[in-house]
Formats: C-alpha cells, structure tokens, sequence
C-alpha cells in the first residue's frame, strides 16, 4: 500500500539518510524471501538472519526479507530455478549447486584448492571470485557475495577414514556436481549426487554410507545421530553464495541494488566470522553427541591429493585458459596468507 504523501516523503527522507544521505532515495515497500540449505542455527542460515536485519535498518522497513532454512521453500536446485524464473526473490545455497548454471563455478570445488579461511577470503573477495559472479546475470542469476561454508570432511557410520582404501567402496552422498562425483571416483566410493535435505534420511536407513561437509554442517543438520565416524580429510573448501533473481533485480532502482549489495557484503563479514567462532567448537560438540574424530596423517592425505589429482587436471583443461591463467595466479598470491 502507497503511504499518503506525507508518510511517503518521510519515509524517503529517512531512507535517503540511512542510504548515506542520497535525497529522495528510491526504496519501494517489497517482500524478499531468501532461502537456506541448512537449519536455523547454522551460520549460513544466521548470516540470512543477520541479512534480513541489516536490510530491514537501511531500507526502514521498506524491504521485508523473510529467510526460509534448511530448503523450507525446496530442494536446491528447485530454488535455483525458481530464482531464474522469476518467482523466489533469494536463495544462499553452496556455490556447488550452480555447476549446471555456471560451470566455471565447478573451479571452486577443485580438491584441495584451499588450504585455510583466510586464502579463502583473498580468492573469493578478489578477480577470480568477481570474474565468476559476472557471469551469472546472463543466466538470470545476480550474485552479491561469497560466504562461508568451510573445509569439508567426511563423515560415515563403517569405521574411521584413516587411509585412502578406507574410503573405496563407501556409498557417499554428494552435491550435485560433477567435479565431487569425479574425485569420490577417483577415490574408488560410490558417489551418490543428492539434495541435501535427502541425506539424513539416506544416512539413517543405510542407503548410504557416508557424506561430507563441514563439520558445523554435520552439527546444524544433527548428522551425528546416523553417523559415528567424521575423519578430518578437508578435501574441499565449500563456498556460499548470495543469489538474487535477476528478474527482481531488474526492477530494483539503483538504491535499491546499491542497498541490497551493502547488506550482503555486511552479513558476509559478520557470517565468516560466526562461522569460524564455531567452527572452533563443533569437533568437541560432536564428540560429545558421541561421534570418533580422528586426523588422518598427512602421509594418508598426500596419497588422497595424489589419487584425485587427475580430476583437478582433466577439469583445467576444459575452462578457458585465460579464466585458468587468473586462477593460477590468483592462488600463487593468496598460497602465501594464512
Ligand atoms: O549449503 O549440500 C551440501 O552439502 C552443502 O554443503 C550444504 O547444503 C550447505
């Protein structure tokens, strides 16, 4: 509903200087409902949360963002295309779930391509990140920033992953992307590509074996209730990323994107760091909820880089060199941070 002419000017004045004082800012009365793939308590989903809020402050009210958890509005993939079609305005899924968008997006999930948070940041925040946001809009994607999800390792319910053999022949749950299913084959397990809010139930009727994901994901998602064993592999470093339909985006004003974009990057400073205060407790939380954590020897994991190697080569090959040139050099400048 239109205020009346007096509320309206007061209502752009006041979002004018919450927008750093641009007069007659233009922020319309919208309803925003922005998705998660984990629940509530998970730092993804608090830094949703905190998105809602920092909107609500800096549009007074005006942008009303409802967040969803855990793919209350569906499955990932399902959400995706609702976003390109134009009916989900939001959704923060693992930037995994783009590979049949974007497949560049598959560079991110390059096995051990990142070695700690830090490198993480200075990769996502630099070109390299910025050169793969540009190319969502063509296909009907705004993305307007890069979370945490963190080092992934695997979790299964058979015995403690202490060697490369003991990972053949684990039925594993993986995103829905190709380069997660190539490097479990390669580590001779059955990949099983799933939506995530399929895996507890595959896990507690012992379709599957196993899983893998950060372990505040294994702690949010209660994966130790069907899993005993989580053995620190790190194989991968999950990315998360904000996504806007493009056909909302379109209709925004330019304070309207200029406000939405300030808000993301705000809830990403305060989501990484959430993210690593947890991070910090989640392997004694679990092992208090009765899961065996073990390291796996760097020997072992040497071996485990070595077997899924080819994987990481045979994708280079087939993204544009110029595309692979900035990867490379942008890891050479974050190799040394951290
Ligand atoms: O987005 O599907 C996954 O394994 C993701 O890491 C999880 O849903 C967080």
């Amino acid at each position: 509903m239109t205020p009346s002419g007096i509320t309206r000017r007061t209502a752009l004045a006041t979002t004018a200087l919450l927008l750093g004082g641009a007069a007659q800012a233009q922020v319309e009365d919208r309803t925003i409902r922005i998705g998660t793939t984990v629940p509530a308590d998970h730092p993804i989903s608090l830094g949703a949360k905190k998105f809602t809020e920092i909107v609500a402050a800096k549009s007074a009210g005006k942008l009303k963002v409802k967040d969803y958890p855990a793919l209350a509005l569906g499955p990932e993939l399902q959400q995706q295309s609702a976003l390109i079609g134009g009916v989900q305005e939001m959704f923060v899924p693992s930037s995994a779930t783009l590979a049949g968008i974007v497949r560049e997006f598959t560079l991110l999930d390059l096995p051990y391509l990142i070695r700690n948070p830090a490198q993480a940041d200075a990769l996502m925040d630099g070109p390299f990140g910025q050169a793969l946001l540009a190319k969502l809009p063509e296909k009907g994607l705004v993305g307007l920033a890069m979370w945490e999800n963190g080092l992934r390792h695997i979790t299964n319910s058979r015995h403690p992953i202490q060697k490369l053999e003991d990972v053949q022949g684990l039925k594993i749950r993986v995103q829905q992307n190709p380069i997660f299913i190539d490097m479990f084959k390669a580590l001779k397990a059955n990949p099983v590509p799933m939506s995530f809010g399929e895996v507890y139930g595959a896990l507690e009727t012992k379709a599957l074996d196993a899983q893998e994901n950060p372990l505040l994901v294994a702690r949010s998602a209660k994966l130790y209730e069907v899993q005993k064993y989580a053995s620190l592999t790190g194989h991968a470093y999950g990315v998360i990323i904000v996504l806007v339909s493009k056909k909302l985006w379109d209709k925004l004003s330019a304070d309207e994107r200029k406000l939405l974009q300030a808000s993301a990057l705000e809830a990403r400073d305060y989501q990484r760091q959430v993210s690593r205060e947890q991070a910090r407790k989640a392997m004694e939380e679990l092992k208090a909820a009765g899961m065996v954590i073990n390291e796996v020897a760097p020997a072992e994991l040497d071996r485990m880089r070595q077997a899924v190697q080819p994987v990481a080569d045979r994708a280079l090959q087939t993204f544009d060199p110029a595309l692979v040139r900035l990867l490379r050099s942008e890891l050479e400048r974050v190799s040394h941070i951290g």
